[in-house]
Order: C-alpha cells, then sequence, then structure tokens
C-alpha cells in the first residue's frame, strides 16, 4: 500500500467524512492542512491538482483524487477488506450512489447555502427559505430511513458516514429536534457510537460550529441565526 495524503481541512463536512471511512477501514491517511480561510485552496499549486479548489483532495501514490464523495467508493473499493460499505452488487451499489449524489446535489448545497453567508456577508442574516429547504432534505434523510435503518439499506455505507458528516453540520442552521426526526436522531445515535466517531466527526465539527459562530460574534456581535 502507498502512501495516502488527505488534503483538506477537518472544519470541513466532505473532509471529515473521508476520515470516517478510513478509519472504519482501518487503514491510516497522512493529513495535509489546505487552510480554506487562508485562501490555500486557490494556491497555483493547489489549483493545478484540483481546479475547482474544493477540499477534499485524496493523494495515493502520486495520483489525486478529487472530490469526498468520489474519495470515499475510491477508498472501500481500493482498500477495504470486504464490499459492505460499497456494495459490488449492482442494485445495491445503486442505492448507495443515489444517497451520495443526494448528499452532493441536495444536503450539501443547502447547508452550503447557507455557511457561505457567514463568510461572504458583512452582516450575515439568512433567508428562511433557505433554512426550511435544509428542513426540507431532513424530511427526506427521516421518510428514507423510515424504511430501514441505514440509507441505503440494512448495514452501514459509506452513505452513512457521509451524509451524518452533512447532517451534524447543520446543527447551527436547522438544529433536529427527536420530535420531529425520530428516526434521524436516531440514526445519528447509532453513527455515534462508533468508535472512532468522536475523533473523525464530533471534535471537528464542533469545532466548526464555534468557529462559525466566532465569525457571527465578530460580525453581527452576537452568534444568534438572524432569519429574514
Ligand atoms: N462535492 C464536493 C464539495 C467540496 C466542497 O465544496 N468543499 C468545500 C469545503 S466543505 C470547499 O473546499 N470550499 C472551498 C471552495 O469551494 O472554494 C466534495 O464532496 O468534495
Amino acid at each position: 500500500m502507498g502512501k495516502l495524503i488527505l488534503h483538506g481541512m477537518k472544519l470541513s463536512p466532505c473532509v471529515r467524512s473521508t476520515f470516517a471511512v478510513a478509519s472504519e477501514i482501518g487503514i491510516e491517511m497522512e493529513y495535509k492542512i489546505v487552510d480554506l480561510i487562508k485562501g490555500e485552496n486557490f494556491n497555483p499549486e493547489f489549483m493545478e491538482i484540483n481546479p475547482v479548489h474544493a477540499v477534499p483532495v485524496l493523494e495515493d501514490d502520486g495520483k489525486y483524487i478529487i472530490d469526498g464523495h468520489a474519495i470515499l467508493s475510491y477508498l472501500v473499493d481500493k482498500y477495504a477488506k470486504d464490499d459492505s460499505l460499497y456494495p459490488k452488487d449492482p442494485f445495491q451499489r445503486a442505492m448507495v450512489d443515489q444517497r451520495l449524489h443526494f448528499d452532493s446535489g441536495i444536503l450539501y448545497m443547502r447547508l452550503r447555502n447557507l455557511s457561505m453567508r457567514v463568510y461572504t456577508e458583512d452582516h450575515p442574516k439568512f433567508p428562511q427559505k433557505d433554512i426550511d429547504a435544509l428542513y426540507q432534505s431532513y424530511d427526506y434523510v427521516e421518510k428514507f430511513l423510515s424504511k430501514q435503518p441505514f440509507l441505503a439499506g440494512d448495514k452501514m455505507t459509506i452513505a452513512d458516514l457521509c451524509c451524518v458528516c452533512t447532517i451534524t453540520s447543520g446543527a447551527l442552521f436547522a438544529p433536529i429536534s427527536e420530535e420531529r426526526y425520530p428516526k434521524l436522531s436516531d440514526w445519528i445515535k447509532r453513527l455515534s457510537d462508533l468508535p472512532y466517531y468522536e475523533e473523525t466527526n464530533a471534535k471537528d465539527n464542533a469545532e466548526y460550529l464555534e468557529f462559525l459562530k466566532g465569525i457571527l460574534t465578530q460580525k453581527n456581535g452576537n452568534a444568534n441565526i438572524e432569519v429574514y
């Protein structure tokens, strides 16, 4: 096995999920920080590797894979001892792929629509419709989980480790209540019991949420989510 290097920043949910999957598989990845706050993702060397200037990027023995979702599938295909996290069976694999695309196109984008305002606006305020849209994406997850214990079926897959990092990152804008989201809350609890969860998601997510609150406090005088 060659040397694996994950380029990114653990404040990012897309980065955290790669470390969660690596831990589940039992492999080590070196962590090379690309500081988004300092704009290191726009450095020419990084832009050469990833013209989309986003993290994570996985370096495997001199080859680069960009996009967190592609990295998760790659890690399992190449390094896992079996296919349970990303089944080879075409139907089961399609179920996992669907959930990964759901994260990429819906869940994560709706979170990003809100979180970007914290960085880009002088006085960040948040449209109610964008908060509703994030909640709507939780509604979809609640529905997925009403039929099966994990997002893509009876067993945990990379889709769960991916989406849980995104969903827990939304806590500042759209906190999850057990009353409204019993299945989703239970799923998060079950994933939180994983031995590597604290280290790969909870700790850095808490730091991410504090980081956002810090910027809001600096810009708005408090960390409240002002809705309009
Ligand atoms: N679909 C991509 C999204 C990557 C992404 O947007 N990453 C964010 C951090 S969570 C980023 O690097 N943003 C900086 C930028 O887009 O310039 C993935 O899963 O890797």
